[in-house]
């Protein structure tokens, strides 16, 4: 495995990398063609998926609204099937972001939880999974907290912790907290009885995953270069235990339930993300850290592609032996790690 060598500093605000490809071998999945900005895995291999993300000023090539999907890892021939949203969610404006899922361990139901941008807002969709291909809608949270949100990670049926990549709406305010590189985001917990901040002075929070054991919560911090590590107290409060140099701006975060190692769906080059140009495409590129709590994590790349063939990868899932990249507007990948 190719070791990053850390050729930009930390306080780099954008990062140029051309990078050398490093393929894996992999398919395109199918019916996914406008991006599948995050996905994650069930520990039976179901794999769940949004697509068709508008998130300005990120591109994107259809004017659908955002769907939601659901693959079977463990068919011969796994292949995304748009899931059916039952309920009162309107599904016109539906456009979704991070998502999560949360299995009640008491009878073993399954809750989906996405971030949504309807009009440009962000809010909560909570919905159960009804098993088959349907989701059944429960209910939407809406608070001034979660005001920017891009990823959230559920620990409980109606409780989570959610990412604010914005400080500002306003776009000029916000392009002048990335020049002056102030660390005004945060990570917001909320539960029904209790919203509030529980981890703040971060650039701009984007992926969270939470550890197989339950203990630690993990964020990227995308401008920064880097994935913090917190540690849940008791009240849900995060302690900052440390930050692990990527290299890279990385985006979702998935989490390996057996090895606990940290995938990471990342962009190689900002520049080349946000004044998209077909004929000089974003790359993508797929980082995984290995034994992120010892003294000395090892990360490594995982592929890395110029954009020729997956462009703007956001999410790296893996489960046994496979593994399903996204991708913010592009197609995404099924891929053999073995
Ligand atoms: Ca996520
Ligand atoms: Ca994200």
């Amino acid at each position: 495995h190719t070791v990053r060598k850390y050729t930009a500093g930390a306080a780099d605000l954008f990062v140029f990398l051309e990078v050398p490809v490093k393929h894996l071998k992999c398919r395109y999945l199918e019916n996914i063609e406008y991006g599948a900005e995050d996905i994650t895995v069930l520990k039976d291999g179901l794999a769940f998926f949004s697509t068709g993300l508008k998130y300005p000023p990120l591109p994107s090539f259809s004017d659908d609204p955002g769907k939601m999907y659901i693959l079977d890892l463990l068919h011969p021939r796994p292949t995304p099937v748009m899931l059916q949203i039952k309920g009162q969610l309107d599904l016109s404006s539906f456009n979704p972001h991070g998502i999560s899922v949360y299995t009640d361990e008491t009878d073993g139901s399954v809750y989906l939880f996405v971030v949504n941008h309807p009009q440009k807002n962000s809010q909560i969709e909570i919905f159960s999974f009804v098993g088959g291909d349907t989701l059944l809608h429960l209910k939407t949270i809406i608070h001034p907290l979660l005001h920017s949100v891009n990823d959230i990670i559920a620990v409980g049926v109606e409780n989570f912790y959610a990412t604010n990549d914005h400080y500002f709406h306003n776009d000029a305010l916000h392009f002048l907290t990335i020049l002056l590189g102030l660390s005004w985001c945060d990570v917001v917990y909320y539960s029904p009885g209790d919203v509030r901040v529980a981890a703040s002075a971060i650039m701009s929070s984007n992926g969270i995953n939470i550890s197989p054991d339950k203990r630690y919560i993990y964020v990227s911090d995308i401008l920064d270069h880097e994935i913090d590590v917190f540690k849940r107290q008791e009240g849900e409060q995060l302690v900052f235990m440390k930050s692990v140099a990527v290299g890279s701006l990385c985006d979702n975060i998935e989490v390996d339930q057996k090895s606990g190692d940290v995938w990471l769906g990342c962009h190689p080059n900002s520049m080349k993300l946000s004044q998209f140009n077909p004929e000089d495409p974003p790359g993508s590129e797929i980082i995984k850290i290995k034994n992120i709590h010892s003294e000395q994590p090892v990360v490594t790349q995982e592929y890395v592609d110029d954009g020729h063939v997956l462009m703007a990868s956001t999410v790296a899932a893996p489960y046994e032996g496979k593994l399903l990249i996204g991708t913010v507007f592009h197609k995404a990948l099924y891929c053999n790690l073995k």
